[in-house]
């Protein structure tokens, strides 16, 4: 990855550094724009924002892959109407294609429109309904990280390595407070409440991609949410894999473009993780 001769292709074609440009190019645009959106409108609740800046990244990066592979679909969240149906309508139309990319152009926009400066542009690349390219970039710290199926995740050119927390005592987890009263949010307060006494402690910082990205850099031992979309999770569950943790959705089973309940972990807390989570799920 750090070796210039050595630009990381997939079957010939030069996916990952494609990811890479739109990433950096939306988001060093996003940082210009930080304080100064002019626009801002609810979607799907008072909790759902949108801004001209999602917008425009958006339009930003399908411009860059359409001219780079214009026979290659595209999912992103500016494009979906809001709401978990017509999230999962836009996933079902296109979850085969042969290849898709599944971007979010700012991940933690309530954070971006109060200036709390957590909050990424996720990109992911699917192979028939397979992750093979995440990248995830934090413009606020110039951290870039990238992962290939198979070939590793590096963030600063380093290779990364989920953290080695072996029990739950030891862990530091995060979570994010989902928007929908009725199902996500009440599920993920049951989860809060049976892990908070049982762990180091639990972050909430308001972007599951660069969550995910954290828990892949070792930086957090485990990460769980209730309600997200395919485009918060693609980028961030190839990291975490190919950092040597594991990505499954709340009950165990592994993750694949439609969970929208996720676990993510080190790997070594995951059994306990997932139990602890069904227990309070079960429980009323
Ligand atoms: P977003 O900023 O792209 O909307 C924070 O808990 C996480 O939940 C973020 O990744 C955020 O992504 C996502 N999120 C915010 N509102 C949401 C909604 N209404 N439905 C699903 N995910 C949401
Ligand atoms: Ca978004």
């Amino acid at each position: 990855m750090n070796d210039q001769n050595d630009i990381p292709t997939i079957g010939g074609k030069s996916f990952t550094p494609v990811a890479i440009n739109c990433a950096a190019k939306a988001g060093e645009w996003i940082k210009t724009k930080l304080g100064s959106h002019t626009s801002l409108s609810l979607k799907y609740s008072a909790q759902d924002l949108v801004t001209e800046v999602d917008k425009g990244a958006e339009m930003m990066i399908r411009n860059l892959v359409q001219t780079h592979f214009p026979h290659h679909s595209f999912l992103g969240e500016e494009g979906v109407q809001p709401g978990p149906e017509a999230s999962d309508r836009a996933l079902q139309s296109v979850k085969d294609a042969e290849y898709l990319w599944v971007v979010d152009p700012i991940d933690g926009t309530t954070n971006f429109v109060h200036g709390f400066p957590f909050f990424s542009v996720s990109i992911a690349l699917a192979h028939k309904g397979e992750v093979i390219v995440g990248v995830v970039y934090d413009p606020m710290r110039d951290e870039l990280f990238v992962a290939e199926k198979g070939k590793g995740a590096y963030v600063r050119g380093r290779r990364m390595e989920a953290s080695g927390e072996q029990t739950l005592r030891d862990s530091l987890l995060a979570t994010g407070f989902p928007a929908d009263p009725n199902y996500a949010l009440p599920m993920n307060m049951k989860g809060l409440q049976a892990l908070v006494p049982q762990v180091r402690n639990i972050r909430s910082s308001g972007s599951a991609a660069l969550h995910m990205a954290y828990v892949a850099a070792g930086r957090l031992s485990g990460f769980w949410e209730y309600g997200l979309n395919s485009w918060d999770l693609a980028a961030g569950s190839l990291l975490v894999t190919e950092s040597g943790g594991r990505v499954t959705d709340s009950k165990g089973n592994p993750y694949n473009l439609g969970v929208r309940n996720v676990a993510a972990s080190n790997g070594h807390i995951h059994d306990a993780f997932v139990d602890e989570l069904m227990k309070a799920e079960g429980s009323s």
